[in-house]
């Protein structure tokens, strides 16, 4: 097991002005961080690959699709451009050395259609991500897509969906994330829904019910790293938490206050309560 934090907590896009965050991270107690590439040719992906190596980070990296990419639209160019985006992300994934691409890359954060999920857009999710799965053998990459919450998707919200079309894709490199927070929110039972998503669960992100320092909410950790454990997971488990400085997903995640004293804080405070609470 891994403790991985994600950046998005300072940006959607990672600069040479990030940099020296790195070593903090990893002194505030991280094994490795988790890189957004919200589009693939926006960061120095080489240097950024340097720059973690020389702060001993491990690295998984997270996505979201772009304007005009959907994996599971009605639109064939809209299906293609997200296969196409998403490909150049696996690529990017493996070029900076994380071994897990994961995010809801199957349709864009926010976008809701008034409707339950059709027949036509889970068949050309399985369609899509089992040709994401092709072009990422050989690569070292999983792909882990996740489900959100009603609020974020319409698409995915539990295991249990994410388990039928997985099966369905039937990929060892595709899997499933289990985030806490979009779990606490749509789960009636996190023993349950963890047990569900079995083998299927690649990446898991820790984010308190607030989105703040995991720790000091209400998520029921206890069970979570029990069936974790129970389900023989041994992936990273990566802090999740927001604050206001992201406009990219500022409106789905809807964060309009302060959650944590200050960004050391969470990190440090997450990453302790993480590690001693899978450990205990
Ligand atoms: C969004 O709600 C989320 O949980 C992140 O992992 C980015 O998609
Ligand atoms: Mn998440």
């Amino acid at each position: 097991m891994k403790i991985g934090f994600n950046l998005l907590l300072w940006t959607g896009t990672v600069t040479e002005e990030h940099f020296p965050l790195l070593a903090d991270i990893k002194d505030w107690g991280a094994d490795g961080v988790e890189v957004p590439i919200f589009d693939p040719k926006a960061s120095p992906w080489d240097k950024l690959a340097r720059e973690m190596d020389n702060a001993g980070l491990d690295r998984t990296v997270v996505s979201v699709l772009p304007k005009g990419a959907n994996l599971i639209g009605e639109d064939k160019a809209e299906r293609q451009a997200a296969l196409d985006y998403l490909k150049a992300c696996v690529d990017c994934t493996q070029r900076i050395g994380a071994d897990v691409l994961a995010g809801p890359i199957y349709s864009p954060v926010g976008r809701l259609t008034g409707v339950p999920p059709t027949h036509a857009e889970r068949e050309h999710c399985i369609e899509g991500l089992r040709a994401l799965g092709q072009h990422a053998e050989g690569s070292g990459v999983t792909i882990a897509i996740e489900p959100l919450n009603r609020f974020e998707t319409y698409f995915l919200n539990t295991m249990e969906q994410s388990a039928y079309i997985l099966d369905k894709v039937k990929h060892p490199q595709v899997g499933v994330l289990y985030d806490t927070f979009h779990a606490n929110i749509e789960e009636k039972n996190i023993y349950a829904a963890i047990q569900t998503g079995g083998k299927h669960i690649r990446h898991v992100h820790i984010s308190a019910n607030d989105r703040g320092t995991p720790g000091e909410d209400h998520v029921q950790y206890v069970e979570t790293f029990a069936a974790l454990r129970n389900i023989g997971y041994e992936g990273w488990l990566t802090i999740e938490s927001f604050g206001s400085r992201l406009p990219e997903l500022a409106a789905a995640t809807c964060i309009w206050r302060p959650l944590a004293p200050s960004e050391e804080h969470v990190v440090r405070e997450g990453v302790a309560f993480t590690r001693k609470s899978w450990n205990a």
